[in-house]
């Protein structure tokens, strides 16, 4: 039975030893130098022009410091990162973007290695990112931008990067979002993003990229009780993977009982045929032919219109799902709202008024002009 406790990658930075790396080097700006003897050289802020410019380059470092800025919770940051993004805007969406999901353990990690090491070899820049919904509640894991992801951190043409920790979905869903366009900004043409956990990273992880794999095992009968049919709707390819050793044989019977079920579902991409792969990552055996299968759906749906069409929706889904994030919080965060909420809900739950009167009440005393004086303006140039 597959293990379903959410963990992040095991290329991410793991439990405290991201949080601090000792006194040298570090210079916490609220308390000044820890060891007054030691020289540390404070990390000035770049100016947007020198993370445009670093970004454009292709400089890694820069690249990095811009996707803390995305990920910071500060307005002062986001203002800023939105300007940044704006500038970097006409260079994105050149990348192909797949996504990756399956069970924990089905070797999600393990094929983006092994994957992302043969389009480096190929010539391409590949970047690593991974979703993670839950990871607010373990912050400690992406205080730092170190990875370990084996080989491929290793080389020059690949930038990984763990889950933002977005605090709320809307959150990560928007860091992950424009982690991804600056990484595009930054000549990566491909990005591979893993999703942890399951429940609703894969949606979120779906909604960014244009080919979205679920990782299996063999022993499909079993673990098909754990796949929920909804994530197969929603996957361009099945891939089997651990397909080698003794195992090579079960793999193709799994992939004869995928290829029928797949029959009774509904593809997730209009003329595309979603089918069952096998591959071995450790083996590095199917990851050719699986490459070859993404250029096909590449040329296929670019050709019939599907590919822009996606993306187009994706922009517009995104932007609604951000209205939307935004109406909620100023309605919940106004003070008026917060000071009447008790009494309406007390109402409600003794009966006295109807919850559609009082979401009526509160809707009525709301004024959106007073609430939004509260945010800060996005685009101002402070
Ligand atoms: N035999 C074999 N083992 C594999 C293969 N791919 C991955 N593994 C092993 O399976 C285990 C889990 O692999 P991961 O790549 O960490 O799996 P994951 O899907 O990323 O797991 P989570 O990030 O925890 O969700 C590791 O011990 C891998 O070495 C493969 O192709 N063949
Ligand atoms: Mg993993």
């Amino acid at each position: 039975m597959a293990n379903y406790t959410t963990t992040n990658p095991e290329w991410a930075v793991q439990g405290n030893s991201a949080v601090m790396s000792g006194i040298e080097g570090i210079k916490d700006t609220t308390v000044g130098n820890i060891n007054p003897y030691l020289k540390v050289k404070r990390r000035t802020s770049l100016t947007e022009d020198e993370i445009v410019e670093g970004v454009i380059k292709g400089d890694r470092t820069v690249l990095s410091r811009a996707i803390t800025l995305i990920e910071s919770n500060s307005p002062k940051h986001f203002a800023k990162a939105q300007r940044v993004l704006q500038r970097l805007l006409p260079r994105t969406g050149n990348a192909l973007r797949v996504g990756i999901t399956g069970v924990p353990g089905a070797g999600k990690s393990t094929i983006i290695e092994a994957f992302g090491n043969m389009l480096c070899d190929d010539g391409h820049k590949v970047a690593v990112l991974a979703v993670d919904p839950t990871s607010s509640i373990t912050r400690g894991s992406i205080l730092g931008d170190k990875t370990r992801m084996g080989t491929l951190s290793q080389r020059s043409e690949a930038f990984i990067r763990p889950s933002p920790a977005g605090g709320t979905l809307g959150g990560v869903a928007r860091k992950s979002r424009e982690t991804m366009l600056m990484c595009e900004a930054a000549g990566y043409d491909v990005i591979l993003i893993e999703t942890v956990g399951v429940g609703q990273s894969e949606t979120i992880v779906r909604s960014m990229v244009d080919f979205f794999m679920l990782v299996v095992l063999t022993g499909a009968g079993d673990d098909l009780q754990g796949i929920k049919k909804g994530i197969m709707e929603l996957a361009d390819a099945i891939v089997i993977n651990k397909a080698d050793g003794d195992n090579l044989v079960k793999a193709k019977v799994a992939r004869g009982e995928y290829e029928r079920m797949i029959e009774f579902i509904r593809p997730a991409t209009e003329g595309w045929p979603t089918h069952a792969y096998l591959c071995s990552a450790v083996e590095k055996t199917g990851l050719p032919e699986l490459w070859k299968v993404i250029q096909v759906f590449k040329e296929l749906t670019t050709a019939s219109g599907v590919f822009k069409r996606r993306r187009d929706n994706q922009l517009l889904d995104w932007m609604k799902s951000m209205i939307d994030e935004h109406l909620h919080n100023l309605f919940f965060d106004d003070a008026v709202i917060m000071g009447r909420m008790p009494e309406v809900k007390s109402a409600v739950l003794n009966g006295t008024i109807s919850p559609t009167q009082g979401v009526a009440e509160l809707v009525k005393i709301f004024d959106i002009k007073r609430a939004s004086e509260r945010q800060v303006d996005l685009f101002s140039n402070n």
